[in-house]
């Protein structure tokens, strides 16, 4: 059966994204001599992977539903471009059985698992099947879509509450609410359904238990059509908010080596019990006494591939080109070795100070960090202007460092040197998660972020700004040539800085919150810098 695969050759390569990921995968196929296809919206005629790609071509108007999710324009632009191969990245079209199969039909190399594969991890409750077929644990409960609120009573009073209802056609937490009593249940089934129903075009939900306080970490994959697959350790991702990740490290503080294991053999024998080919990720929930449950699989390159790549030594899109021409893995399980600590936090076009609105526009001033241990994956240039059109994610910047605490500290130092004008961003915002108390301890479930937000403001980084502004006051006084000069450069910067819109809530009269980003956040910063010299 997988004798029968012959190898294809790639050649040129359709990126059928935007932003970020695409010229993350423009990247790759550069260094592999893989010619690049840029696909663009009228939003993004400017836009960074349009100028590093071999060529570009218009898919239409600036409406995803227009052009990054017209398939049938993408298939057609491979063919009269003579790409052998489409890579769909992440969102989008990548998780699209049906475009997957449409590639296949139309001859072109779908960069990803087969259609089939997707289809099967696709509905949780197949996939959960799937899990119990291949001996994978997962979170109790009913594995087939349930009948009737009758149905759904007796499977709750059998697990026992509290109990989650979950749509088998919904994911990454949509869909999904929480039952504590029979009385809620009553209530909360015929909703469930219906909202699955009109969200996701099946009505079909099913139950599992409540885990309290979990951990999100999942295990980054990599399989061959020889019936090779092999696991590259995990991704701990239980900084969210309303289930968007926000910062993803590798290796989890939670995961022994022998933890490990299990949890890669576990997620390996669930990609081959799917027939699961290329790059893929299966999420766990891991509870207090870190037991894991399977929860569901994403069948894509995901957003945090990065930290996989910095801790393996790895290239995960170099992998993908390679096992989708059909060749066997290059490496074996005994190979994958970990070293050191990564720590990747989501730049986001957002303002925290009013509830991480989106603030797409026009971005003056751009200084991007650099130097030991930092990477950044970064879809913006200064002059250019984020569209509203799309995720409004700007940039993913990865600290690498031989331990956690130093990835840390590295992660602060480069969210120190970054300048972004003309927009809000969350930058400032990661240095309260950075320095809180828990995260650094490593104390965190997928509550954390929502228990950070509801304290109001910054134990740590109110605290840390007022015990610098004291600092400041001395420094000032003995002030010499030098500390002038040095003082000049903040002083410079903290104007750079100043091009960062005023934020809506300040225009309203009200306060910004302290320390959390914008004034006090930036002077922070450049204080920092004054005292350095
Ligand atoms: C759960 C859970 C607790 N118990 N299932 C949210 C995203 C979706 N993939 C599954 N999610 C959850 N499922 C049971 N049985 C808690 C969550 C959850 C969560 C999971 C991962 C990351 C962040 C989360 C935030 C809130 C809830």
């Amino acid at each position: 059966m997988h004798a029968a695969t012959p190898n294809r050759v790639i050649e040129k390569v359709l990126v059928a994204n935007r932003g970020e990921i695409a010229l993350r995968i423009v990247r790759a196929c550069r260094e592999l001599g893989i010619a690049t296809v840029a696909v663009y919206s009228d939003a993004d005629r400017a836009s960074l992977h349009v100028l590093h790609a071999d060529e570009a071509y218009r898919l239409g108007p600036s409406s995803a539903a227009e052009s990054y999710l017209r398939g049938d324009l993408l298939i057609d632009v491979a063919l009269r471009s003579g790409a052998d191969a489409i890579h769909p990245g992440y969102g989008f079209l990548s998780e699209n059985a049906a475009f997957a199969d449409a590639c296949a039909e139309a001859g072109i190399i779908f960069i990803g698992p087969t259609g089939r594969a997707m289809r099967a991890l696709g509905s949780k409750t197949h996939a959960r099947q799937l899990a119990d077929k291949a001996g994978v644990p997962r979170v109790p409960g009913s594995t087939k879509g349930l009948e009737s609120v009758a149905e759904a009573l007796v499977v709750a009073a059998g697990i026992g509450y509290p109990v989650m209802l979950k749509a088998a056609a919904g994911g990454g937490g949509k869909g999904m609410r929480m039952v504590t009593s029979e009385s809620e249940l009553l209530a909360a089934y015929a909703t469930a359904s219906s909202e699955a129903e009109r969200a996701f075009g099946s009505g079909e939900v099913y139950l599992e238990k409540l885990i309290e306080r979990p951990r999100h970490i999942e295990i980054q994959l990599i399989a061959d059509e020889h019936g090779n697959c092999i696991y590259l350790g995990e991704r701990e991702c239980s900084v969210q908010r309303r289930h968007q990740k926000v910062i993803e490290e590798a290796p989890s503080a939670v995961v022994s080596g022998e933890l490990r294991r299990r949890m890669g053999e576990t997620a390996v024998r669930l990609a081959l019990a799917a027939g699961y080919t290329n790059a893929g990720t299966v999420e766990f929930l891991v509870d207090e006494e870190r037991n894991f449950y399977f929860l569901e699989m994403n069948t894509r390159l995901q957003v945090e591939h990065p930290v996989t790549e910095m801790v393996t030594g790895l290239d995960l899109v170099h992998l993908q080109l390679l096992v989708a021409e059909g060749r066997p893995l290059p490496l074996g399980q005994a190979d994958v070795e970990l070293r050191g600590h990564a720590i990747e936090c989501r730049i986001y076009a957002e303002d925290p100070d009013n509830n991480f609105f989106p603030s797409p526009g026009r971005i003056t001033r751009l200084i991007q960090p650099g130097g030991p241990g930092i990477r950044e994956d970064c879809g913006v240039y200064e002059g250019w202007t984020v569209p509203l059109d799309y995720d409004p994610m700007l940039s993913k910047l990865v600290a690498y460092a031989p331990t956690r605490k130093a990835a840390i500290d590295r992660m602060l130092r480069a969210l120190d040197e970054y300048v972004v004008g003309g927009i809000a961003t969350n930058i400032q915002f990661f240095r309260r998660i950075l320095l809180d108390e828990d995260f650094r301890a490593a104390c965190i479930d997928t509550g954390f972020l929502d228990r950070l937000l509801a304290q109001g403001l910054p134990s740590s980084d109110a605290g840390a700004a007022a015990a610098e502004g004291e600092g400041l006051v001395e420094g000032v006084e003995g002030m010499g040539d030098a500390e002038t000069v040095a003082a000049l450069g903040a002083a410079v910067l903290e104007l750079l800085r100043s091009e960062s819109v005023a934020h809506p809530s300040t225009k309203n009269g009200a306060a910004p919150m302290p320390g959390a980003k914008g004034g006090d956040g930036w002077k922070l910063a450049a204080r920092r810098e004054g005292l350095r010299a």
